[in-house]
């Protein structure tokens, strides 16, 4: 039995609960082999012989699940096996620490998805010594196993959530170390800078200080890859969760005809009577790779016809304020009503859009927009027809742009998550107050402090300066089997 940095055995399903072809359940730590032993029979229902934990390498097995505990079947004698009761058919998949995910013994069953018989499958396991594994609880082994960092354990959770093949590809850039990489080639030149501060510090004879122009300078080059990174935190939020949109405005502009038209299928309900959405509609839209949340809301107005519209239109009002964008559906064919004023009014201290739609409706769609100029609190305008469709490569293009500048980027294929961007802003700060204080002229210990700052912050991305209690809400977060 190889080490293990654990002395339980985890087991947990790691596939979708449901039926289905095949599902599969993990075993990880020092006891998987021997629950091994004990729960699989060759295709004759013999025990393997060789047992498992003298069998050196990677092993791919087929044969029986079977409880031990069991009574034989009546049918057993007649084969002239050693009997057993068969839980299921499957195939075995056996790995030697460190060789494995989590750099324990990790032994998989692939069984029938079926429900019945995936939980016999953990619960016989759980019987022979193994507890049930907590959410991520894999991935975490492999973290403090040392197989992935942290930010590359982060990315094995955004990997099995992706919603798009961007997101996918940010993430699997993530598992492979990108961010890693990137994080290290930003901290290691400020170790340096650190090094040879701290040796002139030590042996001021022997070495002499960085000039102060020359240390704001390295210092100012770090915080420039730094910010790089940073900017792709928008880019990382709608990769991963998608970044929230809501439709607005009063009743019967066509919200729901143009959620329905950006979704490309029927989900809300669209008629000619003001007040048909009476609560948020929420759905997810992929554009080009990225993810938003798209709301539909309930349409404002002050004579709200009941008690449930009413509720509709706080709903309405909560998503207007609360949204990262806006798009404001107004009416071309009519003109603005006060309603429409309090709406526009209220979108544009925030990222908006005016969607001005039923262009089909209009004479003159360009003079409508040069008429609208005055009201737009300078959000942009584009024009649409929900009914016609037309307009809408336009207006997805307008959203990119306002969403992240019109292109759906990253740095090295990375776009980093919240945690990221509240480490590199931690980060960038301390590098700040080094430059401060290295412009006062203050002693260099004061400077060293600062830099020491933003080498830890940088370290809790890798997952090098972190508490447990940080990596145990990090790791909660994934489903269990993970
Ligand atoms: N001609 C034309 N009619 C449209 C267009 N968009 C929506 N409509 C019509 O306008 C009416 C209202 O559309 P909805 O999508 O239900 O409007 P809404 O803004 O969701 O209304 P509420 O849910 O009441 O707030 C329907 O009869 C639609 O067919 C458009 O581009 N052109
Ligand atoms: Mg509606």
């Amino acid at each position: 039995m190889q080490p293990s940095p654990f002395d339980d055995t985890i087991a947990a399903i790691a596939t979708p609960v449901g039926s289905g072809g095949v599902a599969v359940i993990r075993l990880s730590g020092p006891l998987a082999l021997a629950i091994a032993d004990r729960l699989f029979r060759k295709p004759d229902l013999d025990t393997l012989d060789p047992p498992l934990a003298s069998r050196p390498g990677k092993q791919f097995l087929y044969g029986w699940i079977v409880d031990p505990d069991a009574s034989p079947e009546p049918s057993a004698a007649r084969h002239g096996s050693r009997g057993a009761r068969r839980v299921d058919e499957v195939v075995m998949l056996v790995f030697r620490a460190p060789h494995s995910y989590t750099t324990e013994d990790v032994v998989e069953f692939q069984v029938h998805a079926s429900i019945a018989g995936v939980q016999k499958t953990l619960m016989l396991c759980l019987a022979q010594g193994a507890r049930l594994a907590a959410p991520g609880e894999f991935t975490k082994r492999a973290f403090l196993g040392g197989r992935l960092d942290l930010a590359q354990a982060e990315a094995v959770g955004d990997v099995t959530s992706a919603r798009t093949e961007i997101s996918l590809q940010a993430a699997i850039s993530q598992l492979e170390g990108n961010l890693s990489d990137i994080t290290r080639r930003i901290r290691d030149p400020i170790k340096h800078v650190l090094g040879q501060m701290e040796a002139s510090i030590d042996f001021p004879d022997e070495i002499d200080e960085i000039p102060p122009g020359e240390l704001s300078r390295q210092i100012g080059r770090v915080r420039g890859d730094l910010r790089n990174l940073l900017a792709t935190a928008a880019h990382g939020k709608l990769l991963r969760e998608g970044i929230s949109l809501a439709i607005v405005g009063r009743p019967n502009v066509g919200k729901s005809l143009l959620l329905n038209a950006l979704l490309r299928w029927d989900r809300a309900i669209v008629t000619d009577i003001p007040g048909t959405t009476r609560d948020v509609i929420e759905e997810t839209l992929a554009i080009r790779g990225a993810c938003f949340r798209v709301i539909d809301t309930a349409g404002i107005r002050g004579d709200a016809a009941d008690q449930v519209e009413v509720l509709g239109i706080s709903r309405s009002r909560q998503a207007l304020a609360s949204a990262d964008l806006r798009l404001v559906v107004l009416d071309g064919s009519r003109p603005l009503t006060p309603e429409d004023r309090e709406v526009l009014e209220a979108a544009a201290k925030q990222p908006s859009l005016i969607v001005m739609n039923k262009v089909d409706m209009v004479a003159d769609p360009h003079a409508a927009i040069a008429a609208l100029r005055p009201d737009a609190h300078g959000m942009p305008i584009v024009a649409i027809s929900a009914k016609f469709a037309t307009g809408l490569a336009d207006l997805e293009q307008a959203l990119l742009e306002l969403a992240l500048g019109g292109e759906v980027s990253t740095v090295a294929g990375v776009a980093i998550n919240a945690r990221h961007e509240a480490a590199l802003r931690a980060a960038e700060a301390s590098l700040e107050k080094a430059m401060e204080t290295a412009a006062q002229a203050m002693p260099l210990d004061f400077v060293a402090i600062d830099l020491r700052a933003a080498i830890a912050a940088l370290g809790t991305i890798t997952g090098e300066d972190l508490t447990e209690e940080v990596i145990d809400h990090i790791f909660a977060n994934f489903c269990v089997g993970k």
